[in-house]
């Protein structure tokens, strides 16, 4: 039988996927984007999950889209317009739009949609010997998966065409230095240093944690003055979570707050 394309581990407050095609350094087939779309789902409906860790099992992260399905047979055009709308645009679209925060580990090359699906989580920590390839260049695509939004978002119109046009590796160290990533660390302590954000995160104020990311991602597109008043519709929300009674009673108490993460 074959493989599991995915494992999901799930753990006091977070639960870790990992995607499981190493012999092929987890590249997407069919199978692992279902199976990420199940995942997914399920983690954001259940209420005692809040916050998600990624992961690539192997010695890489994940390699993009998998080419052993795309080798051209006969005369037949694939429609990868087709592939995007069915699996790669929804799963950018439910990865960023989780009602908590997503922590990508980069244990290897994140490559091609891999890259991309790792810089569109919230916080990416990466392996000292980890490297980021926007690998589409070199067999005549253009970057997917978000890559064109995010990465002058993230590293400067400069840096992105260099990036997308070269489809040059980029080093974990020079990731984190060019703004793309929260942090490289060593090799070693990737994963450790993922499960503490995770925990941090499983014991936060989830609601106000989620009304972050609408916050900042809104923010891509409005003016001040529609940031502003989305602002305070998003505070109000926040100020009538039992999380923020909590953040401040605890505060005047001087005790750590016991956050649930509730909605109300
Ligand atoms: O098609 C659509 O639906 C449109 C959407 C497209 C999204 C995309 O992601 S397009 C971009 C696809 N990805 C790539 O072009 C990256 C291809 N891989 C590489 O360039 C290199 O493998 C890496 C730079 C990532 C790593 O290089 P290296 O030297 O460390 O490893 P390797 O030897 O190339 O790979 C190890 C094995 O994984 C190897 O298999 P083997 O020879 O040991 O049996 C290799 O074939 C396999 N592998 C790596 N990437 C892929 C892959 N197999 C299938 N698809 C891959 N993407």
């Amino acid at each position: 039988m074959d493989e599991a394309p995915i494992l999901v581990d799930k753990r006091e407050g977070y639960r870790l996927i990992t995607l499981n095609r190493p012999q092929r350094l987890n590249a997407f087939n069919e199978a692992m984007h279902r199976a990420l779309k199940t995942a997914l789902d399920e983690a954001a409906i259940d209420d005692s999950c809040r916050a998600l860790l990624l992961t690539g099992g192997g010695r890489g992260f994940c390699a993009g889209q998998d080419l052993s399905d795309r080798v051209a047979s006969g005369d037949t055009k694939r429609d990868l317009g087709k592939s995007l709308d069915t699996y790669y645009n929804p799963l950018i679209r439910k990865l960023r739009g989780l009602p908590f925060p997503v922590v990508a580990a980069v244990n290897g090359f994140a490559a091609g949609a891999g890259a991309n699906f790792a810089l569109n989580c919230d916080i990416v920590l990466a392996a000292r010997s980890a490297s980021f390839v926007q690998a589409f260049a070199r067999i005549g695509l253009i970057p997917d998966s978000g890559g064109t939004w995010v990465l002058p978002r993230l590293a400067g119109a400069a840096r992105a065409r260099g990036l997308a046009l070269l489809a040059e590796p980029l080093p974990a160290d020079k990731a984190e230095s060019w703004g793309l990533i929260w942090k490289a660390v060593d090799d070693g302590s990737l994963m450790s240093e993922a499960e503490k954000l995770c925990n941090q995160f499983a014991a936060g104020p989830t609601v106000g944690l989620s009304l972050i990311k609408r916050a900042l991602d809104a923010s891509e597109t409005n003016t001040l003055d529609a940031q502003l008043d989305l602002e305070r519709d998003l505070q109000r929300e926040a100020g009538n979570t039992p999380d923020y009674a909590e953040g401040v009673r605890a505060f005047v108490d001087k005790r750590a707050p016991a956050f649930t993460g509730r909605r109300g």
